[in-house]
């Protein structure tokens, strides 16, 4: 095989990271009954008509990851796939509301995944930050009170927020106080946008979040006006074409749209997304596109030009 490029990794839930192997072998150990009597059975579950039937499977498996321990090596194991595809960088997601809905507090969490990317510089070459996720489709009031909860880590291990979950019916705009907060901590903005809600959202993250990067972003390319303010703005996207793909936002590889967004001239880059569900990891959306070298080195180019990293930190990855 040819040495992956390196890259940074911009948009990746690391709760869907999780292997079914991985989750077996959690729910065993923490005597959590699964609806699966296999791997294979349940990796012939991962098919999905949409985002909701997709979303419906990653909550459910959840159930699994109960200790500090767990989300150890929930982490560590992604960081070890990483490595292998030529990550040196990530900046990881994770879903607070949905672990602390089924009890399992906030420090078992972030102590958890924080053991993982503390050594995870040492141990698979990697730096990362870590981007806690409000949920749109819960009450923003409930977003308010988990970014209180969790200022003890701000700055430190949380160094970002995120906007995901069931995007259609459940406009941005909701979030613009807990997004403000954020900004005032210091904190970092993405969101996810036009994957498939419509490009009206896109422009609600940028004007009413004040998001920094939008995750996804595909269904920008039917607002030319929103193209040009993103390419004249250099806002970074982050595609994810396998997610796109298993998800049926587009029909098929052939029909993904990241070539018609690099020719318009927008920030894109390449993301893995949950890629224990939809297939393949950050090396495998890369290959999955066909793309020539030099196309691979530019959205490798980019992954470093949209991350959240210091000048000089990024001018060494360039
Ligand atoms: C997600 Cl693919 C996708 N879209 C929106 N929210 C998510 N959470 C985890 N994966
Ligand atoms: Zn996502």
């Amino acid at each position: 095989m040819t040495v992956p490029v390196p890259k940074a990794e911009l948009h990746l839930h690391i709760e869907g990271t999780l292997e079914p192997e991985a989750a077996l072998a959690c729910a065993a150990r923490n005597g959590v009954e699964l609806p699966f009597a296999s791997a294979d059975a349940l990796r012939a579950a991962y098919s999905f008509t949409d985002l909701a039937s997709f979303l419906d499977l990653y909550y459910a498996l959840m159930a699994v990851l109960r200790t500090e321990r767990d989300f150890t090596e929930l982490a560590d194991a992604y960081l070890a796939r990483a490595a292998a595809q030529g990550v040196r960088h990530a900046e990881i997601f994770f879903d607070p509301q949905a672990h602390l809905a089924r009890g399992v507090a906030l420090a078992t969490v972030l102590d958890g995944l924080g053991a993982a990317l503390a050594a995870a510089p040492a141990r698979h070459g990697i730096t990362t930050r870590l981007i806690m996720c409000f949920l749109r489709d819960r009450p923003a009031a409930e977003a308010l009170e988990v970014f209180e909860a969790a200022r003890p880590w701000f700055g430190t291990l949380v160094t970002g927020v995120g906007l995901d979950s069931a995007e259609v019916g459940n406009p941005p705009a909701p979030f613009a106080e807990v997004f403000g907060r954020a900004r005032d901590a210091g904190l970092r903005r993405v969101a996810h946008a036009g994957e498939e809600g419509p490009p009206a959202y896109v422009r609600e993250v940028l004007d009413v979040l004040g998001a920094e990067r939008v995750d996804h972003g595909i269904r920008s390319l039917e607002d030319p006006e929103l193209v040009a303010r993103l390419v004249r703005e250099r806002v970074p996207l982050t595609v994810c074409p396998l997610s796109n793909v298993r998800l049926r936002c587009v029909p098929d590889l052939a029909a993904h749209p990241l070539p018609r967004m690099l020719d318009a001239g927008l920030l894109v880059t390449v993301n893995s997304d949950d890629p224990s569900y939809f297939g393949g990891y950050i090396e495998d959306n890369y290959a999955a596109l066909g793309l020539d070298d030099e196309t691979s080195r530019l959205l490798a180019a980019n992954s470093f030009r949209a991350a959240f990293l210091p000048e000089d930190e990024r001018a060494a990855h360039l």
